[in-house]
């Protein structure tokens, strides 16, 4: 037995080689770090301007810049007269912060300080820190590159934090606020955790399948984990769309029969004037698309030739783009003139458009629609009349304002639908690089429940779990051995 037992923990030993052979965006290298500094708040004039910089002669950097020379206590603001250490000319009087590593952002030692924040203010500090022996301009990205080089961030909370810098509205700060909280990161180490699992009964019945003293069902154990496993990844791969919309924006188009106001709502909801608005028929031909903030959600919003037939070439390819736009979209807002829907244009867009779009697949791959009537102010005070055959819809009048605020109140209902609602739920997977992982890893689990040879089986659950551990871009291997003493009685 016991000579069982060290095979096993020989072969586990080669597990961190073997899977840190795959992971090639793993942890970086930190190297040799050279000191940085850069402006970390906005260019332009401002209030307050923070300069921070991370590596070892952080500290240095520090004393040379200010008065007293000494350091600070760390993590506490300071007001310090900031000059110019080759010149000793005064340069501003600051709040300095002193992060000695690894308790700092970057995990090196940091400064940061706040400047007043006029340019000539900021150039000086910035060329003083240059003249500082050891420091250099930081490039792009490469605070975070070293959080995450020296573990402080995984690679789907740099992802969150980079999503957050770029947030425009709540949804998408709140969506990039959980994946910098570690939320989706925690997930995938648990699911790699469940596979670190998996992998180790199988490893251990390949090494002790014939030894009495293993525990009887471990490759039973082994596919139970794997099942599960397999349940989650594909609910989460079938959201997968949802969270890359609530980054990217959702696509939502207006479509309907020319003159029934897609224009004027397009111009309402974005607020500024995007289309041309105008009573002649055919006014708008390409597709005009704006970006919006809509209910808090991000959308990109279209608007779109009249669907008609019979006209000329410019407007037919106008009525083409549109319906090319439709087969993109995540939600349509069809639009019908509510004073007008006995016409034949309006009664050949119930039946082309909003009828095939009404009956939505189980899939849920086509996208959802809203049928608007525009124009209510036209109408006569008992409503629009008899409408039998009409979907439920919504009354508008772009003229007056009235329905825009129950409009909204649906919208951000359809948009939580449609790009996932970040307060709650799961995390989303908000880039094609977690599908991909995702997907790679669902395959190799694929492999291992086909496959008849244990070392085969063995090779896709380490595949599953390059994938997983790489959408992170970490994970240590120790792990496997721990498991293995841990929720193992081998020869007990
Ligand atoms: N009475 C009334 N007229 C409207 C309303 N919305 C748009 N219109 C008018 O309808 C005409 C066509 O509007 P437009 O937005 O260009 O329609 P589109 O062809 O569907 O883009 C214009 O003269 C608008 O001023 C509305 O709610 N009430
Ligand atoms: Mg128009």
């Amino acid at each position: 037995m016991w000579r069982g037992l060290w095979s096993l923990a020989a072969r586990a030993a080669h597990w961190p080689h073997r899977l840190c052979t795959r992971q090639s965006s793993g942890a970086l290298d930190p190297g040799p770090a050279a000191t940085i500094f850069a402006l970390s708040s906005g260019q332009g004039r401002c209030g307050i301007a923070v300069i921070r910089t991370s590596g070892p002669a952080s500290g240095h950097a520090l004393r040379s810049l200010t008065e007293p020379r000494n350091l600070p206590p760390a993590r506490k603001a300071s007001l310090r007269l900031l000059s110019d250490p080759r010149s000793g000319e005064p340069l501003d009087r600051a709040l300095v912060l002193w992060f000695p590593g690894p308790q700092s952002f970057t995990g090196e030692d940091c400064v940061e300080f706040h400047v007043h924040g006029g340019p000539a203010v900021v150039s000086g500090v910035l060329e003083a820190l240059g003249s500082v022996p050891g420091l250099r301009p930081a490039e792009a990205g490469e605070f975070t590159k070293r959080a995450f080089a020296h573990g402080k961030l995984s690679l789907t909370e740099v992802e969150g934090l980079a999503d957050l810098i770029h947030a425009e509205t709540e949804s998408q700060r709140r969506q990039a606020l959980r994946q910098l909280d570690g939320e989706l990161g925690h997930l995938c180490r648990s699911w790699a955790e469940t596979l670190t699992k998996a992998l180790a009964h199988v490893e251990a019945y390949i090494d002790f399948g014939e030894d009495d003293n293993l525990e009887e069902g471990v490759l039973e154990q082994a596919d139970k984990e794997v099942r599960k496993l397999e349940v989650a990844l594909d609910a989460h791969l079938r959201d997968a769309r949802r969270g890359q919309r609530l980054r990217s924006g959702a696509h939502v188009v207006v479509t309907g029969p020319p003159n029934a106001g897609k224009s004027s709502l397009v111009n309402l909801l974005s607020q500024k004037p995007v289309s041309i608005v105008s009573p002649e028929p055919g006014t708008t031909r390409d597709v005009l698309e704006t970006p919006v903030d809509l209910a808090g959600f991000p959308v990109l919003l279209s608007d779109t030739a009249g669907l008609r037939e019979g006209v000329g070439p410019v407007e037919q390819e106008g009525v083409r783009r549109a319906r090319k736009r439709l087969e993109q979209a995540d939600l349509v807002l069809a639009m019908l003139d509510a004073s007008n829907l006995a016409s034949p244009s309006s009664c050949n867009f119930l039946d082309t458009v909003v009828a095939p779009l009404g009956t939505r697949n189980p899939s849920g791959s086509s996208p959802r629609l809203l049928l608007v009537l525009n124009k209510s102010d036209l109408l006569p005070p008992e409503g629009p009349g008899p409408c039998p055959d009409l979907p439920p819809h919504l009354l508008l009048s772009c003229l007056t304002g009235a329905g825009l605020h129950g409009l909204l109140e649906v919208l951000k209902k359809e948009l939580a639908a449609v790009c996932g609602d970040p307060s709650t739920g799961p995390p989303l997977l908000t880039r094609a690089r977690h599908q991909h992982h995702l997907q790679g890893c669902l395959d190799a689990l694929g492999h291992y429940k086909q496959t008849k040879d244990l070392a085969l089986a063995a090779e896709a659950l380490r595949v599953a779990w390059g994938h997983l551990t790489r959408l992170t871009g970490g994970g240590g291997t120790e792990e496997i051995l721990d498991i293995i003493f841990q929720d193992f009685c081998v020869g007990k």
